[in-house]
């Protein structure tokens, strides 16, 4: 059993979900650690070539033509991205996404957390300032854990207690990986959902969400862009439920959540940016390569540290303190 393998099995015990489980299976029985240790291999064989140009110039090959180096390099980029994409899925599967919903008071946040739960889980009523901390539900679409966030309504206010809690609501806006900005859809263009705007956090993915359709007189269609933050503008009614099928949908979308393809393996933040860094220096290689004056020996370098990253994930090259944290989430009896 390699490292990745063994992180599997801690990912199975914990596994939130059938898809969960279904896809640390996978991973526990090699299929990601085979993909890598493919791809690893790849790498090797170019590493090989290299350095035996290397130690023999006087041969004077020129190599990177003759083993069409660089066609071999695009392929093994090629499949690296391919696994980062399906690592990326794993991911998701494994931490699911927390999404966040912000808004003025009384837009009906707590209200749309019980409807997504399907169940009583915040208080809510029509008195402003009900919700005084964050309320944490667990959902699963799609098998994809969705940790929803409540937060109390962003306004200014005199109440000391509402105050620490919307300082709150802004420390959980900052670390969401999609934000819901909930807006009372009778009030559009509303001031003080425009200063809520300007200060979300640019980079975060956020969805522009109308509430209380059901009291429209006629009901606006939903436009769902295809990038993240323009042109997602949602209605929805958490009373009647209406909408949330879209809502439920567009939050897979965001995630990278693609039902139709094969169950991926499960995946780490460690694994993702092992796959990151091994890209870095795959394309720097490539840069070298694609020097007049072809420098070898960095072509050379970038190969190895590429190599090194790689087999981190595998373990065959991992430090010591790595090892103690990862197996530091095993109990003994597990
Ligand atoms: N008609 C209607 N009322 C809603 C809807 N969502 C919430 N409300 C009402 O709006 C009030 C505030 O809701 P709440 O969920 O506590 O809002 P929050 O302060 O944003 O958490 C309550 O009286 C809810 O019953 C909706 O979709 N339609
Ligand atoms: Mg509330």
């Amino acid at each position: 059993m390699d490292l990745a393998q063994a992180e599997a099995v801690a990912d199975l015990i914990d596994a939130s979900s059938a898809a969960a489980a279904k896809s640390a299976m996978a991973s526990l029985s090699g299929a990601f650690s085979k993909r890598v240790n493919q791809l690893a291999d790849d790498i090797i064989h170019l590493r090989m070539l290299v350095e035996a140009t290397l130690d023999f110039p006087e041969e004077e090959i020129d190599f990177l033509e003759k083993y069409q180096a660089a066609d071999t390099l695009q392929n093994i980029e090629k499949e690296l991205a391919e696994i980062l994409r399906q690592a990326k899925q794993g991911m998701v599967l494994r931490d699911g996404l927390h999404v966040v919903l912000a808004g003025q008071p009384n837009v009906g946040k707590s209200s749309l957390l019980n409807a997504l739960a399907g169940d009583d889980i915040a208080i809510v009523t029509d008195i402003a300032g009900t919700t005084r901390d964050r309320v944490t539900q667990l959902i699963h679409l799609d098998g994809v854990p969705i940790h929803i966030v409540d937060t109390a309504g962003l306004r200014e206010t005199e109440d000391t207690v509402e105050s620490i809690g919307i300082a709150r609501s802004w420390a959980e806006i900052e670390k969401a990986n999609v934000i819901i900005h909930l807006h009372d859809a009778r009030y559009p263009g509303d001031q003080l959902d425009s200063a809520i705007t300007a200060r979300l956090p640019a980079n975060t993915p956020t969805l522009i969400v109308h509430n209380k359709s059901d009291l429209l007189e006629s009901s606006p269609e939903s436009a769902i862009g295809t990038t993240e933050n323009t042109g997602q503008t949602l209605y929805i009614s958490a009373k009647s439920g209406k909408g949330l099928d879209e809502l439920r949908q567009v939050l897979l979308d965001i995630a990278g959540w693609n039902s139709s393809s094969e169950s991926p393996w499960l995946a780490r933040e460690r694994h993702l940016q092992a796959l990151k860094a091994t890209d870095g220096h795959l394309k720097m290689a490539a840069a070298h390569a694609a020097q007049t004056d072809q420098v070898l020996d960095l072509f050379a370098e970038e190969l190895r540290l590429a190599h090194d990253q790689l087999s981190s994930i595998t373990g065959v090259f991992s430090s010591d303190d790595l090892l103690g944290e990862i197996f530091s989430s095993f109990c003994i009896g597990k």
